[in-house]
């Protein structure tokens, strides 16, 4: 039987979310969607998914007896509200990211989980998906070496006025934050934020672009570029030196053509394709744990060393050229 999914946030994210689940993959419906703005429930349901029953709350949503598992895709401060309570009711959860906007936030939820006793939540972070990234694992694990030093940067053509500069560590570095975790099989130990000039392209709560600088357990460091307003396109750049060699993350498939004199390969300009196969596959892993009443990937446990790590960098922004220390507690048993 498919199991049954229930939507609590139906902006960008959730719809593509629930588009992707009701039309390309298997084994799973949309039965439900909640949204404070009623207007964009009824767009879901009328887009994507005109089955579903529409909920007046979220929590209404997780307590309803048709569903079986849940999608939390609404703004990020209201994260931890739904997962605490789809873990209450034994409803496997995919929390996009952030699971929490503050470590604490993210504590409780592992707490939950733990005394739950068995995985319940699935994090978007879908980096972990991507067929780029995998490849670049595998390379890591057996062919350069031990990994020494990573090179990355993240950057958006433009954001809007309402982005300011904790943003570059809670909405975009948080990607990274996650994926390197899981590259290097490591957790980090500092993080410290410098500012290179700002683009006069930004605004003044926004200091663009920004550089963080993180240090591993295993002593690996790592420079991230966040730099977004840098008008060119979207780009995702990450090269691990080793120490027998080095490896660059793929560039995303596009043709190059040559044309008025000149060699052109495009590039994206906007977040969403980038990633768009690793959306399929991390919902498609959800959907196949959900039915076993459990959940697979990027845990809660991995949101919460987010968030800390997360939380650190704003810090390290705040005093910036300081080095703030990332204490991690011990991890449970049940994220082994
Ligand atoms: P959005 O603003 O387009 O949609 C959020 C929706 O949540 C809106 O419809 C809003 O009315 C609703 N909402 C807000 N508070 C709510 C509440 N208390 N209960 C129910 N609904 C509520 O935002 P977007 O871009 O879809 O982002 C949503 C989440 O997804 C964010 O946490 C964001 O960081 C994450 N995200 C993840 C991406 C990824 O690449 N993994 C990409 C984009 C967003
Ligand atoms: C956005 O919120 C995301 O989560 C995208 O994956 C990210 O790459 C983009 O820069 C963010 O703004």
């Amino acid at each position: 039987m498919a199991v049954r999914i229930g939507v609590i946030g139906a902006g960008a994210i959730g719809k593509d979310h629930a588009r992707r689940i009701n039309q390309v993959l298997t084994g799973a419906q949309i039965v439900a969607v909640s949204d404070v703005s009623a207007q964009n429930a009824a767009a879901l349901k009328a887009d994507v998914a005109p089955q579903a029953s529409v909920f007046a709350s979220g929590e209404d949503l997780i307590a309803s007896g048709n569903v079986d598992a849940v999608l939390v895709t609404s703004w990020g401060a209201t994260h931890e509200q739904y997962v605490l309570a789809a873990i209450a009711a034994g409803k496997p959860c995919f929390c996009e990211k952030p699971l929490a906007t503050t470590a604490d936030g993210a504590r409780r939820i592992v707490e939950a989980e733990v005394a739950f006793g068995r995985r319940l939540v699935q994090v978007g972070f879908m980096r972990r998906y991507d067929a780029g990234y995998r490849l670049l694992k595998d390379v890591v694990d057996s062919q350069i070496g031990t990994p020494l030093m990573v090179h990355a940067a993240h950057r958006n053509p433009s954001v809007p006025e309402s982005y300011v500069t904790p943003m570059g560590i809670h909405d975009t570095l948080i990607h990274e934050i996650d994926v390197f975790r899981w590259l290097l099989d490591d957790d980090y130990v500092s993080a410290q934020v410098v500012f290179p000039r700002t683009s006069s392209l930004s605004h003044a709560k926004l200091r663009d672009p920004q550089i963080v600088l993180l240090e591993t357990a295993k002593g690996v460091r790592i420079d991230v570029e966040i730099f977004v307003n840098c008008q060119y396109g979207y780009d995702i750049q990450c090269q691990v030196v080793g120490e027998q060699g080095l490896a660059n993350l793929p560039e995303p498939m596009a043709i190059q053509m040559r044309k008025n004199a000149s060699l052109q390969t495009p590039i994206m300009t906007d977040w969403k394709p980038r990633f768009i196969d690793s959306y399929d596959v991390e919902l498609q892993d959800f959907i196949n744990a959900a039915a076993t009443g459990t959940a697979s990937g990027p845990s809660s446990w991995d949101g919460y060393a987010a968030a800390v790590t997360s939380d650190a960098c704003v810090k390290a922004q705040e005093q910036s050229g300081a080095i703030i220390p990332i204490d991690l507690p011990v991890r449970p048993i049940l994220y082994a």
